[in-house]
């Protein structure tokens, strides 16, 4: 009987230990995600300084992440190997993101500064009521050139890329949307064209492009553009505006097909670990001077209100960059095309990009 009872205290003492020991870890889990934040965003897209001022702000540590498109993102939000607190995707990416439960609304109430937002960014269709997405940066696809080495020409027509004075000069990203994209906006057909007649039309068309195109890159663009490497580049406005700082000699231009428009916003993937420091890194980039300085450091255009009026009037009255609505309106937004079709997209960029080779 006392051996017993030995056994039994032994046991009863291994068990609280265990408790203990589990206590302990998950109180140190749950003090670890209180106080770091994993933020996934586009590469070079936010000032670092920023970075340290939240983290100076909030005593959360951020840990940062990059990705190059959108379809990077995606995949790897939805394996979840990796789990964020922060994502800034597009658009389409949003919507896709919300149909596949991949995020978890917003608490307004916790970012007052979402006043500052100028109501054309808000309530737009990929996310109505703004239900899970705080706007961050938007902008729209052109073509930037270096007039000097282009004497002459003039980029009226996304047709005009296939000029034979232009062999090996053009630099595209490394994007589906935009690179199928702009072979569809030069058969003046809809950026979220599903016929896939008109989508093998426009493959082909873009493989007549071979000749013309230097490389097809990310975010280096914007040294070899600056750097006059190449002549000229298919480029999100925000990067065109970022190289033209640095080098002056370049102009950007929306071709008279018309282009696409797009809006980057924050969101809160659903496997976040730390949502209320999510909500006050949010607010803190949607504080008019910490957007400002983002704005100024990044080069995009912020649909930030309040932030404009510390920006200097070259940028904000730059129309390249901050187009009106009149103009925005006869753009394209790219759609959330489906499962089935945005993998169509994606092979006939996979075979474009084969076909160069
Ligand atoms: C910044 C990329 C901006 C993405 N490097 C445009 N949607």
């Amino acid at each position: 009987m006392k051996k017993v009872m030995q056994m039994f205290t032994v046991i009863i003492i291994l068990a609280l230990g265990l408790m203990y020991l589990t206590f302990v870890l998950n109180s140190q889990q749950g003090y670890s995600s209180r106080n770091t934040l994993s933020v996934y965003n586009w590469g070079d897209y936010i000032d670092p300084d920023l970075i340290t001022k939240f983290e100076k702000e909030t005593g959360i540590k951020i840990i940062y992440q990059t990705f190059d498109s959108n379809e990077a993102m995606l995949t790897k939000i939805a394996h979840g190997g990796t789990t964020f607190d922060i994502a800034i995707p597009s658009d389409y990416a949003i919507n896709k993101m919300k149909e596949q439960g991949l995020l978890i609304p917003l608490d307004h109430s916790k970012i007052p500064n979402l006043k500052y937002i100028d109501p054309r960014f808000l309530d737009l269709p990929f996310d109505e009521n703004n239900e899970y997405s705080a706007p961050y940066f938007w902008g729209t696809l052109g073509i930037i050139y270096n007039p000097e080495v282009l004497e002459d020409m003039e980029f009226k027509s996304w047709n005009d890329l296939w000029d034979e004075r232009l062999r090996n000069e053009i630099l595209l990203y490394d994007s589906a949307r935009e690179v199928i994209g702009m072979g569809l906006n030069s058969l003046s057909y809809s950026l979220n064209e599903t016929d896939t007649d008109r989508l093998l039309e426009a493959k082909r068309k873009l493989d007549t492009l071979t000749p013309n195109i230097k490389a097809i890159v990310g975010d280096e663009v914007k040294m070899l553009l600056a750097n006059e490497e190449a002549a000229i580049g298919v480029v999100w406005s925000g990067d065109a505006s970022e190289i033209i700082g640095e080098n002056d000699k370049l102009d950007y231009v929306i071709p008279d097909e018309g282009t696409n428009v797009w809006f980057d916003n924050i969101v809160i993937p659903a496997s976040a670990k730390n949502v209320e420091g999510a909500h006050l890194f949010i607010n803190f980039m949607l504080d008019p001077e910490n957007a400002a300085q983002n704005t100024e450091y990044v080069g995009y255009s912020t649909p930030n209100m309040k932030a404009l009026a510390y920006l200097p009037e070259e940028i904000t009255g730059d129309v390249r960059f901050y187009p009106g609505r009149d103009i925005t309106d006869k753009f394209e937004l790219y759609e959330n095309l489906g499962k089935k079709m945005t993998a169509y997209y994606n092979e006939l960029f996979l075979e474009f990009k084969m076909h160069r080779k």
